[in-house]
């Protein structure tokens, strides 16, 4: 009896294998590191395949938000508080991360500069 409920469990296994194999979702973890509004040069550019989970770990030294306007993303920033963030990339193109010190005077018509790093989704 137990030997045949242990090969009912193999079958069941190598039939959910398949399955499992293809929703399994790549994962991606990247730093943004924001000294003074920048990052540093290697984490100006996040290239991933369309379909990945991407995940941040966003620290700045001061406080301010970090906009991903495609992916209608925002997070709130403060310094030696960092933030975990995690999205699904299924639009591909190139995006912008924006960085808004909370201490800069927003001019008009300058919401925003040159971008913090840029987002690229490849099509698979
Ligand atoms: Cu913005």
């Amino acid at each position: 009896m137990r030997k045949l409920l242990l090969l009912t469990l193999c079958i069941l296994a190598n039939a959910w294998l398949p399955l499992a194999q293809a929703a399994e979702i790549t994962e991606k973890l990247f730093d943004l590191t924001i000294t003074n509004g920048n990052v540093p040069k290697e984490q100006r550019l996040i290239r991933v395949d369309k379909g990945t989970m991407v995940k941040l770990r966003v620290s700045s030294d001061s406080a301010g938000s970090l906009h991903l306007h495609a992916y209608k993303m925002e997070a709130h920033l403060a310094p030696g508080a960092p933030v975990e963030l995690a999205f699904n990339a299924r639009a591909t193109g190139r995006f912008r991360f924006e960085w808004h010190a909370e201490n800069a005077k927003a001019k008009a018509g300058d919401h925003h500069g040159p971008p913090l790093s840029t987002l690229e989704v490849r099509p698979k």
